[in-house]
């Protein structure tokens, strides 16, 4: 994974440069016209002019025609772009593809393909592997306690029966947060407000959800509201342009606020059906950036109750536990009706998703696995167990 601003002077401090602006009321300016950008940055997602058809999640595997790499496509030549792995096949091959190299699948997978013996061990090594996988200590004792139980009734002939119980009760746990994206095509438009801690992949996700959108016949508009660095606000315009979404923005230090109110207006002129803001990254501790959220939010909702009609909370799935903080910061600010965990690839350990679906029961509503547009998936609670703990484990 690449880090953008290590080396570019013009970010260093950016966190520092502005302040929340005190006052509630939006300015009412009219909004600055798209600048052509140097396409220099290119840490956003890139989406090709003419995009091929979305692949069903269920559909066979097959590489989808795109440029190997996000950065590729957004013509960079970076060499360090090219590291960047290939998409995931469509389907649950693309989940299993992405995901078999967390802990969850490793440990887990690990302990049952030992062929256990059904006894306490067992239970206390898989106690073990989910705790280490991130899950939790509250969601953990729930899954262990009741596989407890249910041995102690023999309800389980041997090992593999209480894999199959396990799986059936991570799903289990899964399943009241799989409550995908309901587009409103009345809203016109729905509006998204992401949010989330600096480098969880907010702007990649937006990108990516603009790519999803536009291919189901949306007309998108999105909101630069990351307005602590010029190049955040440069590099959705830049992007903007490549692919014919409106961008609309204020600049650097322009008030974030004002800036979605703004883009609002500019959206709901133009006919579009959905506007998505960016929003900077901010730690869940820094009390003046949080307060600014909540007024992003406020201001947007002058334009009419419900609005915005989603606040996007994006979640790093390499967290670990800090995510659960984290959540709990954001949603005590602005309440939060979605949430998108994101690198779930890699080195996630994958359990931080039942630690947060036990906690908050907050709609899961994509899970990204990879860097490239078309690496965000439609949360799927079946796809991702199997993934994590293959039903085939123990036969
Ligand atoms: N491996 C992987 N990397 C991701 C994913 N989503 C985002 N990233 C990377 O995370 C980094 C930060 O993303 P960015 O969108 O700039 O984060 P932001 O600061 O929250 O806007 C970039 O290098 C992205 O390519 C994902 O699902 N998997
Ligand atoms: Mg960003």
């Amino acid at each position: 994974m690449r880090v953008f601003s290590d080396n570019r002077p013009h970010m260093v401090n950016w966190f520092w440069r502005k302040k929340p602006a005190e006052s509630e009321k939006p300015v009412e300016q009219p909004t600055a016209p798209p600048v052509t950008a140097e396409p220099v940055l290119s840490d956003i997602p890139f989406i090709p002019p003419t995009p091929a058809p979305a692949a069903p999640e269920a559909a066979a595997p097959s590489l989808p025609p795109e440029p190997a790499t996000l950065a590729e496509a957004a013509g960079n030549d970076d060499p360090d772009y090219a590291h960047a792995a290939p998409a995931a096949s469509a389907g649950k091959i693309g989940w299993r593809e992405r995901l078999k190299g967390s802990s969850f699948a490793k440990s887990l997978g690990g302990l049952f393909s030992r062929n256990p013996k059904l006894d306490e061990s067992l239970l206390e090594e898989i106690e073990t592997a989910l705790l280490t996988a991130d899950v939790g200590i509250k969601a953990t004792t729930t899954l262990v306690e009741d596989l407890r139980t249910r041995m102690n009734r023999r309800e389980f002939a041997d090992a593999t029966a209480l894999l199959a119980a396990l799986r059936e009760d991570l799903i289990a746990m899964l399943r009241p947060v799989a409550k995908p994206l309901q587009i409103d095509r009345n809203a016109r438009p729905f509006v998204i407000v992401t949010i989330g801690v600096n480098g969880v992949g907010k702007t990649t996700t937006i990108g990516k959800l603009a790519r999803r959108f536009s291919q189901d016949g949306h007309q998108i508009m999105l909101a630069a509201g990351d307005t602590f660095r010029a190049a955040a606000v440069a590099q959705l315009q830049a992007w903007g342009e490549r692919n014919g979404v409106h961008v609309v923005a204020q600049g650097q230090d322009a008030d974030a606020a004002a800036v979605a109110f703004d883009a609002y207006s500019s959206a709901k002129a133009r006919g579009s059906s959905i506007l998505i803001a960016d929003t900077a990254g901010r730690l869940h501790t820094q009390g003046g950036l949080m307060d600014e959220l909540g007024k992003i939010v406020r201001v947007l909702g002058k334009h009419g109750a419900g609005i915005p009609h989603e606040v996007l909370m994006v979640i790093d799935g390499t967290t670990g536990q800090n995510a659960i903080s984290q959540l709990r910061a954001f949603n005590a600010k602005v309440p939060v009706t979605g949430l998108v965990v994101t690198k779930l690839d890699g080195t996630a350990k994958g359990g931080v998703v039942f630690a947060l679906a036990r906690e908050f029961g907050i709609p899961i509503r994509y899970a990204g696995i990879g860097e490239r547009p078309e690496d965000l998936r439609i949360f799927d609670p079946k796809a991702f167990v199997d993934a994590l703990l293959p039903e085939s484990l123990g036969q």
